[in-house]
């Protein structure tokens, strides 16, 4: 039965290029989901662009002497190039302020906010901001640091120097700019003084009983790192937050009031709206009509799922579900319905997602130092367009996900990266792909030779191999990605051990009925392991299958198992899988943006 998903992974900034950090948080687990359940025949819609409006694109623009418009259209091309090179393809990278975006977007975040305030969910406020008055402008969010003041969980001052205005690095929690201790304004390096200005913060704390029914229902199948964060914010109380900025890069605030005069919404209210509207230019694009959004957000029948990394869990596990809840009902229907969500049947309200993916982040390590966090400024990062230069993707794809930081962090280590390449990758899975292919060529011509002198070996390991694609699968439907790897890699080293017991280079001489069935075991072995890796290593999944012989339509989750018949002509010797490296190519030290 196919099922029908919509999965996104979190909008990049554009104004910086991608590193490894980015790739395993948000973007290869969505990738290997998708590609997963398109094996499986599922119908899919895989969602990104750039997240292009706010201040830190403003900032960064400030910085690189340029326009936000001309550094964002830089780096969306520079993140879709870097996405396509490793295999990542979304069906639409849009980017939330990208001149072929812009009006679609715009428009469905202007309706999205106006429909929320219709329904009451906002309140208008003047209150106290902080002003640089050397730069004559207030100063939203990202334009301030300061000291966090927020307590850790043992009771500890936070402290972190360094907060930003609207969430501490640190510690996670969200931060009012107007509480950091000892404020500085970023743009002129000054302590800026509180000024009056009006704003639209929506009331977050109104949805706190329905949303948090809604994880009692939801939030078995979700990772811990989710869910204990999201109630935890719950239980200490969700505080308004203003959805409206003094700044002009961005969607101006679509009200018929002079207070909204030159401003423009949060951009962490539009960025999650950039995955509904790049939806319509895709249907836009395939249908010939945006209207069809619809049919991906507003049908019960269709499973939203985004992946994120960890700082973003506030943002799509609690605001995001109170804005969607917020276009569906009125304030009045929020406080009279407690704490009782119900999930809508009928078609035509915005779904809530069906899960949020998020990882714990990656740190680094360089060649003899400690581990630590990856750093856009110090340059300790692996970027991938370098990266790209001068690897193949596969690897670095293995890598992230076999060392993924799923529940807590792990770290990118130059020497691991090598050491798994070479011992994995090469010696344990390119191996059993290589180890009987000189014998099908020489003895068998390249055809599937017979089984008929199988014995228990061979249908032990047959058996095995046959029980694989659903194991596999329920870990990916479990978002394990990692373990489901494992899983497959572990099944290369049961077959590794097959062939060496049965050593078809001396049974060949000895006992040629043997032989046929032990490489016929092999190619049936490989057959649906190079299936289960598409989603994985799709490179080397692709080089499989044109060695076995097989078509793209037969090269699916539901024919992993399916044997390929005995005289059936495989293709030609696969080309290298995995190219041998050296830890010499890793000796660069940090390498700053
Ligand atoms: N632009 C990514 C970040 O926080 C942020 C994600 C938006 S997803 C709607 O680094
Ligand atoms: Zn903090």
């Amino acid at each position: 039965m196919s099922r029908r998903f919509l999965v996104t992974s979190a909008l990049p900034y554009s104004n910086g290029r991608l590193h490894v950090g980015h790739v395993a948080g948000a973007y290869l687990p969505a990738d290997i989901f998708v590609r997963y359940l398109r094996s499986r025949g599922d119908e899919v819609r895989f969602i990104c662009g750039s997240d292009d409006n706010g201040v830190a694109i403003e900032i960064s623009a400030q910085k690189e002497n340029t326009t936000p418009a001309e550094l964002s259209a830089r780096y969306n091309r520079q993140q879709a190039a870097d996405f396509e090179g490793l295999g990542i393809h979304f069906d639409i990278y849009g980017g939330t302020h990208q001149p072929e975006f812009t009006e679609l977007h715009n428009r469905l975040s202007q309706e999205f906010f106006r429909t929320i305030h219709d329904n009451g969910h906002f309140v208008k406020r003047t209150t106290e901001q902080l002003y640089d008055v050397k730069a004559g402008r207030f100063l939203p969010d990202r334009y301030v640091t300061g000291t966090c003041y927020h307590k850790l969980p043992d009771g500890t001052p936070c402290g972190h120097p360094q907060a930003l205005g609207d969430q501490c690095e640190h510690c996670g929690n969200s931060i009012d700019p107007l509480k950091l201790i000892n404020p500085v304004s970023i743009v002129t390096n000054t302590t800026p003084e509180k000024r009056q200005t009006t704003h639209w913060f929506l009331q977050l704390g109104r949805f706190q009983g329905v949303l948090a029914d809604w994880f009692s229902l939801v939030s078995l199948d979700w990772r811990p790192i989710v869910t204990n964060f999201a109630l935890g914010s719950i239980r200490q109380g969700l505080p308004e937050r203003a959805m409206t900025r003094d700044l002009t890069w961005g969607v101006p605030v679509p009200l018929d009031d002079p207070d909204a005069k030159g401003k423009v919404l949060y951009v962490w209210f539009d960025a999650p709206i950039g995955y509904v509207s790049f939806t319509a230019a895709l249907c836009q694009q395939l249908d010939g009509d945006w209207q069809r959004y619809k049919d991906w957000w507003q049908d019960p029948d269709c499973q939203i799922v985004h992946f994120i990394g960890e700082d973003n869990i506030v943002f799509h596990a609690l605001i995001w579900p109170a804005m969607l809840l917020g276009t569906q009902f009125t304030a009045k229907e929020i406080d009279a319905r407690g704490s009782n969500y119900t999930k809508p049947k009928e078609k035509g309200f915005f779904q809530l997602p069906s899960n949020v993916v998020a990882n714990a982040f990656l740190n680094i390590r360089f060649p003899g130092k400690e581990e630590e966090k990856i750093s856009k400024s110090r340059g300790t990062a692996v970027w991938i367009e370098d990266y790209l230069k001068s690897f193949d993707p596969d690897p670095l794809r293995y890598y992230l996900t076999i060392n993924a930081p799923e529940s807590q962090r792990t770290a990118w280590s130059f020497d691991e990266f090598v050491e798994r390449n070479n011992s994995e990758l090469i010696a344990t899975l390119g191996n059993f792909v290589n180890r009987w292919q000189k014998i099908v060529t020489d003895d068998f011509g390249r055809k599937v030779p017979p089984f008929d002198r199988a014995e228990d070996l061979e249908k032990q390991l047959l058996a095995m191999i046959d029980a694989l694609p659903q194991e596999v699968a329920d870990d990916i439907e479990a978002t394990r990605y990692k373990a489901a790897l494992g899983r497959i890699m572990e099944a290369f080293r049961e077959c590794n051990r097959y062939i060496d017991t049965r050593a078809p280079w001396t049974s060949r001489k000895t006992d040629a009925g043997l032989c046929a069935a032990t490489i016929h075991a092999c190619i049936q072995a490989v057959r649906t392991l190079g299936v289960l890796l598409e989603p994985f290593l799709p490179f080397a999944s692709e080089k499989i299958r044109q060695s076995l012989g097989v078509s793209g339509d037969e090269w699916k989750w539901p024919q992993a198992t399916k044997r390929l018949a005995v005289g059936h002509a495989l293709g030609p010797v696969p080309e290298v899988l995995f190219r041998k490296l050296d830890p010499k190519e890793f000796t660069e030290g940090p390498n700053p943006s």
